[in-house]
């Protein structure tokens, strides 16, 4: 990579030459040697190309604080721009209605550049480094872009190498193994929970940090519902049941709410599933799942069907960046979203230190108030909007019902239709069924990334 001293000069050296950056990078015949290496450095070095907001991320987080400050009415055309490798934009929420059998993993995807307003500028690559002294990131490519606002949203990336054997098994179609945590591997659950007829069923979910901590079991309860209805798992005698079901989680108990957990744990027991609780998926041996305990002492079980959570952590871009805290995650004030040493950097969704659960639900109440707060940076005023730690897992409980925990820091709940409508939350319900299936998929491309829904706080201009 070039110093920032080198490129300078290679931009004078450039401009010497008469040198314009659409012109051919192959050496003029004739011109010397120190030259020829100048002319062979791609013509995008030699512009550093600046904009107003940098967002580094083009997912959830990503989309909406990109079109909610486009609306603002406050940026000209790529004042703003958004930086992200991909080509997909994910529905990621969907891929467990995937696994569930409910969707097709081709309709919850679209085109990344179709979903960036044309008038934010759009890299298509990936981010090398961090330099937040002089305001300025390096793209895969080598080409520096410079911002006056940085928002890091780049979420965060699943470390299958942590579970020994996982990748090989998730790849091999023939193996009993699948997760709802991929494009790739979604509908391999889908077909794996189907076909399946006799043997140990077990679903893990791992220690750390994960995306959507209520999916692992969604899909749980989707496969012990199929099993039951099929005559192959009876709730009341699991022990004299075909099929054997167990739940091995590196946590404590079932969901971190303890009013939703004890629920939960009450349906656990009911429907004959057994609870292996902090058990930790470290390897995946042939047909042997073996995990550890927190006293380090490892337990090995079998399996003929297992539906494995990889461990998940920040991208390594940002872990070894000056922006990260001590695991990885963007430094961030968790009421503000404010970088905590650069002003001028904020971060939401999963990449950020927010201490809450990590879902596309978060970001509705999140990238309102960073927006927020970076306009009133702009206007040289005190920030004034406060992310409370809103967030929610719509947990599918069994097919056509839907346990919607919503809570805020403190594992404090907050449940909208609770405060609306006097109910409780926590008894599975028909239509928040139909608005996890149904609504939150809809509502998420008609309107979440073009920047117009707050969830629980409805429509936004
Ligand atoms: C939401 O707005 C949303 O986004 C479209 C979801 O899907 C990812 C959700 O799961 C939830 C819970 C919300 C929050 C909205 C309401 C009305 C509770």
């Amino acid at each position: 990579m070039l110093s920032r001293r080198a490129l300078r000069s290679s931009r004078l050296a450039a401009g010497m030459l008469g040198y314009t950056p659409a012109a051919s990078n192959r050496a003029p015949i004739g011109i010397g040697r120190s030259f020829a290496t100048e002319a062979v450095i791609p013509p995008m070095h030699r512009t550093s190309p600046s904009h107003k907001i940098v967002i580094v991320g083009g997912g959830t987080a990503g989309l909406a604080v990109s079109h909610q400050l486009l609306r603002s009415g406050r940026f000209a055309t790529d004042d703003i721009a958004v930086v992200d490798p991909a080509t997909w934009h994910h529905y990621q929420p969907g891929w467990t209605l995937v696994g569930g059998g409910l969707k097709k993993k081709e309709d919850l995807r679209s085109a990344l550049d179709t979903l960036v307003d044309k008038e934010i500028k759009l890299y298509n690559d990936s981010v090398a480094t961090f330099n937040p002294e002089d305001n300025l990131i390096t793209l895969s490519n080598g080409h520096q872009i410079g911002y006056n606002h940085l928002v890091v949203v780049p979420g965060i990336t699943m470390k299958y190498d942590q579970i020994k054997g996982l990748s090989e098994a998730l790849a091999d179609p023939h193996s009993p193994v699948s997760t709802i945590y991929s494009y790739q591997t979604c509908d391999k659950v889908d077909r794996t929970i189907a076909k399946f007829r006799k043997g140990n069923a077990i679903f893990s979910q791992p220690a750390g940090i994960v995306k959507c901590a209520g999916a692992p079991q969604k899909i749980l309860w989707m496969a012990v519902d199929k099993w039951t209805q099929a005559g192959l798992f009876r709730p009341l005698d699991p022990g004299a049941s075909p099929i054997k079901i167990s739940f091995a989680t590196g946590l404590p108990v079932m969901f971190g709410v303890p009013k939703y957990s004890k629920k939960l744990d009450k349906l656990r027991t009911e429907r004959g599933v057994e609870g292996l609780f902090q058990h930790d998926l470290v390897e995946i041996n042939g047909d042997k799942a073996i995990f550890t305990l927190p006293d380090g002492e490892k337990v090995t079980r079998q399996f003929d069907l297992l539906h494995a959570v990889p461990k998940m952590g920040p991208h390594s871009f940002i872990a070894e960046s000056t922006l990260a805290n001590e695991v990885g995650l963007v430094d961030v004030d968790e009421h503000t979203t404010r970088h905590k040493r650069f002003s001028n950097v904020w971060s939401i969704g999963d990449a950020s230190a927010l201490p809450t659960s990590k879902t596309a639900a978060a970001i509705t109440s999140q990238a309102p108030v960073l927006v927020s707060n970076i306009l009133r940076t702009l206007d040289g005023k005190e920030l004034d909007a406060s992310y409370d730690g809103y967030t929610s897992c719509p947990l599918i409980t069994e097919y056509g019902k839907v346990m919607l925990t919503e809570f805020r820091y403190g594992a404090e709940v907050k449940e909208t239709f609770g405060d609306l409508f006097g109910i409780d939350q926590s008894v599975p319900r028909r239509v928040f069924y139909q608005l996890k299936k149904h609504f939150f998929p809809w509502i998420y491309y008609k309107s979440m990334v073009k920047g117009t829904w707050a969830g629980p706080k409805g429509f936004i201009r």
